[in-house]
């Protein structure tokens, strides 16, 4: 049997039976209790070097970081084989996979007998959210892998400190984590062990969390999609809070005005650039500063205002694409102490990837470790960087408020090319919440499977949600009724909805938005909306402004090009809310009648236009 060697920090005796139970099963040669300590972060990284999974970059270019490669066959998150195992099939829905716990236990029994067999299990004891707010929510880790126990140390709040706040019974999700690549007795271990059989399960009732053959971003990091989004979405859903997949970002206007925005989109549709934008030129005196670029968890305050913490305490962030224009932010961020997966190294230990530079340099070698000919991609397009929120030069002084920032307004945004424009506000709250129920958007690397079809990602949350889609509709629908009749009780009021596309195409192809800092313009727009002063009509499918509505100071970019990307071409539109139904019908017998109302409407509005 493993010896437990349970450290003295640790005094919560379900705890230590649980780890016990989980070796007796996993079979590791021996278990390391994580401490979040430096000189465990550096013991690590240099067994991994030694095991041939990282790399140490250029130290002067790039101080304290490290590369690592992944499997090809693990690259990215897998849906297919992501699992919510409620009790009842309807509690998962009709957009998530499910099996019968009973059933799905059986099978984890079975996959993780001795998976950890000549391995280190490692417990990772982590918050997410700033230690001991009372938003934030504790897991416990159990992995055998290394590099998801040093990732975890940037992606959420990782150590010693997790289990004062424990004490000897507080609460922890339990999340159990394995490569599933068990080594037999003197067997060499590969660069990135994994199994090409796949299994990211989640029981929501018993709030646990069981991953199986990926080492890979969030099939792996148990805090991340599984823990701070689909087991809290359950928790928020049974508590009345929200777990969303929204970046959130602080805007201050000259006049000092500063509001908190929370914006959805799918999986590399751009988050990270948005939550760390640069305002353009003729923007002086604005600042936008960075709580989260990924996960917000909301909850409501007494005074009806909706409150936001970002649980993580780092980025995950996509590398490809990423420069000094487009987020220079984000590169400040990377100046030193970051992980990067499958980018291009050179042969003088620096990083590249697409868009990093116009073109490669000399000597590259690709994310798949061979000499980068120009045919191929030389880092893969869901290469990541793991990296400390705290080094983001643009980090708001509130992100680590355990209260969290107040939410001014909720935007929501899809990869488009065509039909929908620019930017929209909704009528109302449920008109906001029918069209972030049905958001499309084209589909990205971050998952295996078909990349660039509309597909419908309600909330961006269609990975995400723990439970019933339609219930998850439902929840939004009634903290707008009891979150708003607060709000109206201590004057003030719910979050403005917006909906946005910075992604539509002209006839060849090419995006007609710049998009990046020029996006400051729509969120001025949006704040003059929120303060009750900007302009803006009415079309059948929500309020827009007008090319004079927004502020054009320092831009060249023209009224014809405005008017492409906030064009509404009505057969298109009366398509696009047709297509609702297929999403509505999915869903079923449980679906809010209002929303179905809501299209209805909608389409004999843009009928009659
Ligand atoms: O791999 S992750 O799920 O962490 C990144 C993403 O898809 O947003
Ligand atoms: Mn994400």
């Amino acid at each position: 049997m493993t010896p437990m060697n349970t450290p003295e920090f640790v005094r919560h005796p379900q705890l230590i039976a649980w780890v016990e139970k989980i070796a007796q099963l996993t079979k590791p040669a021996k278990i390391e209790w994580c401490d979040g300590s430096q000189e465990e972060y550096q013991r690590l990284i240099d067994l991994m070097i030694a095991n041939g999974t990282m790399q140490k970059l250029n130290e002067e270019k790039h101080p304290g970081s490290y590369l690592a490669n992944s499997d090809p066959s693990d690259v990215a998150r897998v849906e297919d084989r992501t699992f919510i195992c409620s009790q009842d099939k309807e509690d998962a829905g009709a957009t998530n996979n499910w099996v019968a716990p009973s059933e799905m236990r059986e099978k984890l029994n079975g996959l993780f007998d001795g998976c950890m067999a000549g391995r280190t299990m490692y417990v990772v004891p982590f918050s997410m959210g700033p230690l001991g707010s009372h938003i934030a929510h504790i897991g416990i880790e159990l992995t055998d892998s290394p590099y998801v126990a040093v990732s975890m140390s940037k992606m959420a709040r990782m150590g010693k400190a997790v289990y004062d706040i424990l004490g000897t019974d507080g609460e922890f999700v339990p999340c159990v984590h394995s490569v599933g690549a068990p080594l037999k007795d003197g067997e060499k271990d590969v660069a990135w062990p994994c199994n090409s059989d796949k299994y990211i399960v989640h029981y929501p009732e018993t709030r646990e969390i069981w991953s199986f053959g990926s080492g890979y971003g969030g099939n792996a990091l148990l805090g991340k999609k599984c823990f701070a989004l689909r087991i809290a979405s359950k928790m928020g859903h049974e508590q009345g809070w929200m777990a969303e997949h929204m970046l959130i970002l602080g805007v201050t206007n000259p006049k000092g005005e500063k509001h908190y925005i929370a914006a959805a989109f799918p999986s590399a549709c751009g988050k990270t650039n948005f939550a760390m934008l640069i305002p353009p030129a003729g923007y002086e005196g604005w600042k936008i500063e960075t709580v989260g670029d990924d996960i917000a968890w909301i909850k409501p305050g007494e005074d009806g205002r909706l409150y936001a913490i970002n649980p993580e305490a780092g980025f995950f962030g996509v590398a490809p694409g990423t420069n000094t224009v487009t987020n220079s932010n984000c590169m400040s961020t990377l100046y030193k102490d970051v992980i990067y997966t499958n980018v291009a190294v050179t042969d003088n230990g620096e990083v590249w990837w697409e868009g990093l530079s116009k073109t490669a340099p000399e000597n590259v070698t690709n994310w798949k470790g061979e000499r980068h000919t120009g045919e191929e991609k030389a880092a893969h397009p869901n290469a990541r960087f793991t990296v400390s929120a705290a080094q983001c030069p643009s980090i708001d002084p509130e992100w680590e408020n355990p209260n969290g920032v107040p939410i001014s307004a909720f935007i929501f945004g899809g990869r488009r090319a065509d039909t929908v424009p620019l930017v929209s506000e909704a009528f109302d709250w449920v008109d906001g919440v029918y069209k972030a129920a049905t958001m499309g958007s084209e589909t990205t690397a971050a998952a295996t499977g078909q990349q660039g079809v509309v597909r419908r990602d309600p909330f961006a949350m269609l990975p995400f949600v723990g439970y019933n889609m339609a219930d998850y509709f439902a929840h939004w629908l009634a903290l707008g009724e009891t979150v708003g009749a607060k709000a109206e009780q201590a004057g003030n009021k719910l979050p403005k909805i917006f909906n946005v596309n910075w992604f539509r195409r002209d006839e060849q192809g090419n995006f007609v938005w710049p998009g990046f800092g020029q996006n400051t313009r729509v969120l001025e727009w949006m704040i003059d909306r929120i303060e009750g002063r900007g302009n803006a009509v009415e079309t059948p499918i929500g309020l827009v402004p007008e090319y004079e509505d927004l502020n054009w100071t320092g831009s060249d970019f023209s009224k014809a090009g405005f008017e492409k990307v906030t064009s509404q071409d009505k057969d298109l539109w009366v398509k696009e809310l047709e297509s609702h139904t297929e999403l509505f019908d999915k869903l079923g017998e449980r679906l809010p009648k209002v929303l179905r109302e809501r299209q209805k409407q909608l389409i004999d509005a843009v009928k009659a236009s």
